[in-house]
């Protein structure tokens, strides 16, 4: 370990504060730039063991750094994941509040919900989907902690992956019932088109991505459970937003998910 004693409760209250405070602040790194991926991870769980004690339920997971692109952009060849709680949960008919966020961005995703629990550390693709219950589509708001949205992996892992908020669309169907690996995405903003991009950039395959996860979790002893929802990562970039804008993801074949910023 690099990190002193008490030196990851430390930690903890600023990430928090800076959440709270809706505030940047530098990188964790900057501090401690020995900061390992497994210390990182740990003090990634206190955080969120802090949440827990404030009153959140963990309802699910998220993935990060899932395509190929932003591995390469960060210099890694892994995937991250962190969690999400109840008080992520936005809604399609209730307006985010800018004021409650720091530099939001939104990023199309899939959401997976659990039909049972997953463990293990073979887990492939095709068990994922048969343990899923349902797929939708989703709008992830990530909203880092640190300045100008900048930050190493260990940086990253340690703020839970710069989970904010995320809304999920009203149209959920079985993962059998589509051919999930290849779904067509457009993102807009203000009715113009922002980004476009394709299930495939999450690891080939949305199903591949939990899989990853679920292995990863394996490895500390740990699982999905039937209920959980996973958010499987990004399929495009992320993009800004302020004030007043509306943000709308069209996904072929699982229909579309839409909030606004008040
Ligand atoms: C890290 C979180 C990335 C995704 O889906 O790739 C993420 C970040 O880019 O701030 O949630
Ligand atoms: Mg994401």
């Amino acid at each position: 370990m690099t990190l002193a004693q008490g030196m990851d409760q430390e930690i903890v209250d600023y990430l928090l504060s800076a959440e709270k405070e809706r505030r940047e602040v530098e990188k964790v790194t900057d501090k401690y730039p020995q900061l390992t991926f497994a210390e990182a991870y740990a003090i990634q769980e206190k955080l969120l063991e802090r949440k827990v004690q404030e009153g959140a339920r963990i309802i699910g997971l998220k993935l990060g750094l899932t395509s190929r692109a932003k591995q390469q952009m960060m210099g890694v060849h892994e995937a991250i994941y962190g969690y999400i709680t109840d008080e992520m949960l936005a809604l399609e008919w209730q307006p985010l509040e800018f004021d409650q966020l720091i530099h939001p961005k939104a990023e199309p995703e899939i959401a997976f919900f659990m039909g049972e629990d997953l463990q293990g550390t073979n887990i492939t693709s095709e068990e994922v989907l048969a343990a899923t219950k349902y797929v939708a589509p989703a709008i992830e708001v990530i909203d880092s902690r640190y300045l100008n949205f900048r930050f190493t992996l260990a940086d990253v892992i340690a703020d839970n992956c710069s989970s904010a908020r995320f809304v999920v669309g009203s149209h959920w169907v079985s993962p059998k019932s589509l051919d999930l690996g290849n779904l067509g995405m457009v993102l807009s903003k203000n009715g113009e088109v922002a980004q476009v991009g394709a299930s495939a950039a999450v690891l080939g395959h949305p199903g591949a991505s939990v899989a990853w996860a679920v292995n990863k979790l394996g490895e500390v002893g740990k699982g999905v459970k039937k209920g959980d929802i996973i958010l499987s990562g990004a399929i495009s970039e992320a993009i800004s937003f302020q004030s007043g804008d509306t943000i709308h993801a069209q996904f072929a074949e699982l229909g579309s998910v839409s909030f606004s910023c008040k």
